[in-house]
């Protein structure tokens, strides 16, 4: 029999998203039931096609329920997740609130899909869009290397804050359009005014050294989840990492610059081989034909793409990749609807 899906959070950026993808993706899904806070309910988005009502959450919306896509905030999250859980609901949680707990797999279809088997709390968690905008191209680099050491940048686009971000930078161009600022201290602060939106600095014809919260000794939230969760994605839980989170003025799709050093020599032969043979990774590296991604022209897309290959100059065991990822697919709604899927076919086989 075919599963039912329920989407929680449909209306927000990333459900958007997952509704889109699951009318691009395999019809394997018998009904698929929307739900959003309650205001929201009643109103009507479309997914294969059809226009489904958009239910309250409750209790009662989980009736039935085989498995549930979660995007929705932390703390919605932590009380949520589990009463679908108690129901018999598998839930596929794209929050932070469960991502570190020993009993939740953190899933990477491409990289750790085995681990989506084994969920105690009956929630399998999705990794943060950071994470995920690099881990299947590190992951893939990994499996044959050995991974000993990452040292990331990111380059984060504004929709990784939701819909707020992106009316953010919006707003922002339009105030400094057509002028000359960027020329003295302080003129795009006194021209984007005080509202900064979710970003602590002006984002537009700026770069924002911050996103998340802070944490201890100076590090960002977003930083130790880029730790945190390659560590356990990967299965190396003493794995050196060091991040520096960027915001930058891109709607949507995060880069990264990686430095990636490995327990023996690599070659920029083999790794090349391994990135354009990696299921869910696009190798585009050319730089004297000026091929490399950029998030113009990778938004939209569902890959990692990959491109600045080059081995460190001081160190024969190092890599430098420069890496893109449509923070919003599988960044966030695709990687969760690859999970859903796999734990699908543990229903259509059963
Ligand atoms: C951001 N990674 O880009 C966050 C969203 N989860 O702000």
């Amino acid at each position: 029999r075919k599963p039912t899906l329920a989407v929680v959070g449909a209306t927000g950026a990333v459900g958007t998203v997952m509704l889109q993808i699951l009318s691009q993706h395999a019809d394997i899904w018998g009904e698929i039931r929307l739900v959003a806070s309650p205001r929201s309910a009643g109103r009507k988005l479309t997914v294969r096609g059809e226009q489904v009502e958009v239910l309250a959450l409750s209790e009662d919306v989980f009736d039935g329920v085989d498995v549930a896509m979660f995007d929705v905030p932390d703390e919605v999250a932590a009380q949520w997740a589990p009463l679908a859980a108690a129901k018999g609901v598998v839930v596929v949680d794209n929050s932070a609130a469960f991502r570190m707990d020993p009993d939740v797999p953190l899933v990477v279809p491409e990289v750790n899909p085995h681990a989506a088997r084994v969920r105690p709390r009956g929630i399998v968690a999705n990794p943060n869009c950071t994470t995920l905008s690099m881990i299947v191209a590190v992951g893939a680099l990994h499996a044959e290397f050995g991974l000993r050491e990452l040292i990331v940048s990111s380059y984060q686009a504004v929709s990784g804050a939701g819909r707020d971000g992106v009316e953010t930078l919006r707003r922002q161009l339009k105030l400094v359009a057509g002028s000359e600022l960027g020329t003295s201290p302080g003129d795009v602060r006194r021209a984007v005014g005080d509202d900064t939106g979710p970003f602590p600095e002006p984002v537009a014809l700026n770069v924002v050294p911050w996103a998340g919260s802070l944490r201890e000794d100076g590090w960002s939230s977003e930083e130790m989840k880029v730790r945190d969760e390659s560590r356990k994605i990967l299965g190396l839980p003493g794995l050196r990492v060091a991040a520096t989170c960027v915001r930058v003025p891109v709607i949507t799709t995060h880069s990264l610059t990686v430095h990636a050093r490995f327990e023996d020599e690599v070659t920029v032969d083999r790794a090349r081989e391994i990135l354009a043979t990696a299921p869910g990774v696009v190798l585009f590296d050319n730089p004297a034909a000026g091929e490399f991604p950029t998030p113009a022209d990778v938004v939209g897309t569902d890959p990692t793409w990959v491109g600045r290959v080059r081995r460190a100059l001081d160190d024969p065991t190092a890599l430098e990749l420069f890496v893109c990822g449509d923070n919003l697919r599988k960044g966030a709604a695709l990687n969760t609807a690859q999970i859903a899927e796999l734990v699908a076919k543990e229903f259509t086989a059963g």
